[in-house]
């Protein structure tokens, strides 16, 4: 009989991955739409699982896996898990931070822009022909340089994105619910939410969601901002009461959004969001380029490897559970 721990893997893995894992593992590869009852069914004897944060870990999910010892997710966010549930249980929850860094500030950057200089209405008036009849042009974007950018979550990709609007010209703010920087933070004023969202030409939501967060910016916040104001969000949207954001659009409350994230994902058919004028929306592709995805999917790996190994993970989210 074999004493490799089983694990159970709902993550599309490269092929020496696997093989990593198979070395050490008996490995029960999921499907990514199994029903909740067969994951269930799957968890009885599992001793690690590698998913991704599609998967709801709530206290169900960890009373039904009993020999649970790792949760291993490929994302930086760990929402859906029951953080508090899963020390209860004794299973090490683990993530990917780092990683993935450079990426998100690289699409939060590609929004600002994007934003600021009209891209995609410029773009879609010379495809359309707009240009080659000499019909008139979109509007004039705006200048970066001189602008204020407000980031709301002053961690690593905070801090990253705060580097980069630097870069572009842009006085920067930052709001978090701690108000001491890390001591490698770039230099950047603190300023309370309220004062933050009301001096913002862009507000950039960079925080975790948790029940201190959900719904963060929601009508009040957004009647704040400035009416030339931008929200920019690559972090969850559940931090956003998307009904508000929604109608401060319409209504002209804030000049646009730009968006890759949605409080449901995928989105129904008949949300207004996506085909709002000055709404640009992304299908959560934050952190997927083709080196940070693999990146990440390595750390999820080693960080899985370890636990069940008996050694320190390189992320854990709750290393309280390692003693
Ligand atoms: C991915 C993310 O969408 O890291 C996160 O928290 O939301 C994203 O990087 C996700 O992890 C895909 O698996």
């Amino acid at each position: 009989m074999s004493t490799k721990p089983q694990i159970n893997v709902i993550v599309r893995l490269e092929d020496d991955l696997q093989a990593q894992l198979e070395a050490a593992c008996n490995v029960r590869y999921l499907d990514f739409d199994a029903s909740r009852a067969d994951l269930l069914a799957a968890m009885q004897d599992a001793e690690g699982i590698l998913l991704s944060p599609r998967v709801r870990g709530d206290a169900e999910f960890f009373d039904a896996s009993p020999k649970l010892r790792v949760l291993s997710t490929t994302s930086v966010g760990y929402d859906p898990f029951d953080i508090p549930e899963a020390t209860k249980h004794g299973v090490v929850v683990c993530h990917t931070p780092g990683v993935l860094t450079d990426a998100v500030a690289n699409l939060t950057t590609s929004m600002v822009l994007n934003l600021a200089l009209r891209i995609f209405e410029n773009e879609a008036y010379v495809r359309g022909g707009g240009w080659a009849q000499n019909a008139p042009r979109p509007e004039l974007g705006l200048d970066t340089k001189g602008k204020t950018f407000g980031v709301i979550g002053f961690g690593r990709i905070g801090q990253e994105v705060t580097r980069r609007m630097q870069a572009l010209g842009m006085k920067t703010i930052w709001y978090d619910v701690f108000d001491t920087p890390h001591p490698a933070a770039p230099p950047s004023e603190f300023r309370p939410l309220e004062a933050l969202l009301a001096e913002s030409d862009f507000v950039s939501l960079h925080t975790n969601l948790d029940d201190s967060s959900h719904h963060l910016i929601g009508a009040a916040e957004l009647a704040t901002m400035k009416p030339t104001a931008y929200l920019i969000n690559t972090a969850r949207g559940g931090l956003v009461d998307q009904a508000a954001l929604t109608q401060a659009l319409q209504n002209g409350a804030i000049a646009g959004a730009g968006l890759d994230v949605l409080e449901k994902e995928p989105p129904t058919a008949n949300d207004p969001i996506y085909t709002l004028p000055n709404v640009i929306c992304f299908p959560h592709i934050g952190s997927a380029t083709h080196e940070t995805r693999r990146a990440m999917r390595e750390l999820a790996v080693e960080n899985l490897l370890a636990v069940l190994a008996g050694k320190r993970p390189p992320a854990p989210v709750n290393p309280e559970v390692l003693g």
